[in-house]
Protein backbone atom coordinates (compact mmCIF):
# COMPACT_ATOMS: atom_id res chain seq x y z
CA UNK A 1 0.00 0.00 0.00
CA UNK A 2 1.26 3.53 -0.82
CA UNK A 3 1.20 5.74 2.19
CA UNK A 4 1.00 8.50 -0.31
CA UNK A 5 -2.69 7.50 -1.09
CA UNK A 6 -5.35 10.01 0.13
CA UNK A 7 -7.79 7.54 1.15
CA UNK A 8 -9.84 9.74 3.96
CA UNK A 9 -12.31 12.45 3.27
CA UNK A 10 -11.90 15.58 5.80
CA UNK A 11 -15.34 15.41 8.09
CA UNK A 12 -16.49 17.99 9.98
CA UNK A 13 -16.47 17.67 13.75
CA UNK A 14 -20.76 18.82 13.80
CA UNK A 15 -22.89 18.15 10.94
CA UNK A 16 -24.46 21.69 11.84
CA UNK A 17 -22.88 24.96 13.55
CA UNK A 18 -24.74 27.41 14.74
CA UNK A 19 -23.53 30.97 15.58
CA UNK A 20 -24.67 34.64 16.06
CA UNK A 21 -23.25 37.63 15.44
CA UNK A 22 -24.72 41.51 16.88
CA UNK A 23 -26.27 43.90 13.83
CA UNK A 24 -23.63 46.53 14.64
CA UNK A 25 -20.41 44.08 15.10
CA UNK A 26 -17.51 45.30 13.62
CA UNK A 27 -15.66 44.21 10.77
CA UNK A 28 -13.33 41.31 11.56
CA UNK A 29 -15.30 40.27 14.62
CA UNK A 30 -14.91 36.24 14.73
CA UNK A 31 -18.22 34.25 14.24
CA UNK A 32 -17.83 31.14 14.38
CA UNK A 33 -14.79 28.68 14.10
CA UNK A 34 -15.17 25.50 12.45
CA UNK A 35 -12.85 22.12 12.85
CA UNK A 36 -12.63 19.28 10.31
CA UNK A 37 -10.41 16.24 10.05
CA UNK A 38 -8.74 14.13 7.65
CA UNK A 39 -6.82 11.02 8.91
CA UNK A 40 -4.80 11.05 6.05
CA UNK A 41 -1.19 11.60 6.25
CA UNK A 42 0.98 14.61 5.01
CA UNK A 43 -0.27 16.46 2.85
CA UNK A 44 -3.30 14.49 1.76
CA UNK A 45 -4.22 15.06 5.47
CA UNK A 46 -4.25 18.85 5.61
CA UNK A 47 -7.37 20.48 5.59
CA UNK A 48 -8.71 24.29 3.65
CA UNK A 49 -11.57 25.44 4.38
CA UNK A 50 -14.01 27.56 1.72
CA UNK A 51 -17.63 28.62 2.22
CA UNK A 52 -18.95 26.89 -1.11
CA UNK A 53 -22.48 28.61 -1.38
CA UNK A 54 -25.15 30.55 0.96
CA UNK A 55 -26.90 33.61 1.02
CA UNK A 56 -25.87 36.66 1.96
CA UNK A 57 -22.01 36.13 0.30
CA UNK A 58 -19.79 38.45 0.79
CA UNK A 59 -20.58 39.27 4.47
CA UNK A 60 -18.40 36.92 6.07
CA UNK A 61 -14.98 34.98 5.15
CA UNK A 62 -13.37 32.12 5.84
CA UNK A 63 -9.70 31.72 6.41
CA UNK A 64 -8.52 28.49 4.91
CA UNK A 65 -5.82 27.04 7.35
CA UNK A 66 -8.25 27.85 10.23
CA UNK A 67 -11.93 27.38 9.66
CA UNK A 68 -12.25 30.72 11.62
CA UNK A 69 -15.02 32.72 9.68
CA UNK A 70 -14.84 36.25 9.87
CA UNK A 71 -17.59 39.11 8.93
CA UNK A 72 -15.96 41.05 6.30
CA UNK A 73 -19.03 43.77 6.24
CA UNK A 74 -21.22 45.84 7.91
CA UNK A 75 -24.36 44.12 8.46
CA UNK A 76 -27.65 46.02 7.68
CA UNK A 77 -31.16 44.93 8.06
CA UNK A 78 -31.85 44.22 4.75
CA UNK A 79 -29.35 41.63 4.39
CA UNK A 80 -30.35 38.23 4.81
CA UNK A 81 -28.58 35.98 6.85
CA UNK A 82 -29.15 32.17 6.35
CA UNK A 83 -27.23 28.96 5.94
CA UNK A 84 -23.89 29.04 4.22
CA UNK A 85 -22.82 25.38 2.96
CA UNK A 86 -19.04 25.20 4.51
CA UNK A 87 -15.93 22.63 2.52
CA UNK A 88 -13.12 21.25 3.53
CA UNK A 89 -10.57 20.02 1.08
CA UNK A 90 -7.59 17.42 1.51
CA1 LIG B 1 -7.51 13.27 2.61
Amino acid sequence: MDVNENLHRPVFSEFVYEAGVLEDAAVGTSVVMLTASDKDLGRDGVVRYHIHEGSGLGVFTIDEETGKKFLIACLFDSVSLGIWENQCLS
